[in-house]
């Protein structure tokens, strides 16, 4: 595959849409295709099963259905858009991927790494994201950003522990993989914040001809 996999990830409120609309100004300006997608969703039948995982229902969803749903959506999503966008040479930015689970389902939840480490192996292969923007910011930012939209999601519902062991888990991951990681402090102005993002540019455009 010849496109380039960058996937932008944070806790809630953390900028990533924002910011992947961005990055992905900033990459057209210059010619390159870029497919914008996210998860859980990307396509219609994922975006169903993200409606089953964020809507807020009397019945409490067990931890390995919410784990399994997250895979579900994730193989629609790689089949119908990763994929056939890396072998037309895309760049596929997407918001949110297989750090999330690591971060919600494992860090959040409790799940074990390796129960995610083997869903990971079934469901993508070796299809890895090249680049990982996490984009990084105290808890309680974060939640007053999200708070500030209304009415709170399934995952938005979860107490202070939950997001700062989500946070933790993605600050361990990008910290044991400096090479595939790139944090952002994501508690600056958007405008600082997008500044870092141009300094990452021509580090990006080189691994896309290179
Ligand atoms: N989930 C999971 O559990 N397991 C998985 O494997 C996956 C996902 C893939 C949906 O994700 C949920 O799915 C998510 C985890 C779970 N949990 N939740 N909740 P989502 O990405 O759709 O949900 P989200 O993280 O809540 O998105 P978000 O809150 O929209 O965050 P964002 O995209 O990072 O932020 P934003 O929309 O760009 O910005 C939020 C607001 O802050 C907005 O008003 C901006 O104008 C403002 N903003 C952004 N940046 C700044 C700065 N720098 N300063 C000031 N204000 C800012």
């Amino acid at each position: 595959m010849t496109g380039l996999f960058i996937t932008l990830e944070g806790p809630e409120g953390a900028g990533k849409s924002t910011n992947r609309e961005y990055l992905a100004e900033r990459l057209r300006e210059r010619g390159i295709e870029v497919q914008l997608t996210r998860e859980p969703g990307g396509t219609p039948l994922a975006e169903r099963i993200r409606e089953l995982l964020l809507d807020p229902s009397d019945e409490k969803m067990a931890v390995d259905t919410e784990l399994l749903l997250v895979f579900a959506a994730r193989a629609q999503h790689i089949a119908e858009v990763i994929r056939p966008a890396l072998e037309r040479g895309a760049v596929v930015l997407c918001d949110r991927f297989t750090d999330a689970t690591y971060a919600y389902q494992g860090g959040g939840r409790g799940l074990p790494v390796e129960r995610i480490a083997r869903l990971e192996s079934f469901v993508q292969g070796g299809l890895r994201p090249d680049l990982t923007l996490v984009f990084d910011l105290p808890v309680e930012i974060g939640l007053s950003r999200a708070a500030a939209r209304g009415r709170l999601d399934r995952f938005e519902q979860e107490g202070r522990g939950f997001f700062e062991a989500v946070r933790n888990t993605y600050l361990d991951r990008a910290h044991a993989d400096p090479a595939r990681y790139h944090i952002l402090d994501a508690a600056q102005s958007l405008a600082e914040v997008q500044r870092d993002l141009d300094k990452l540019l021509p580090a990006l455009l080189e691994r896309l001809n290179g």
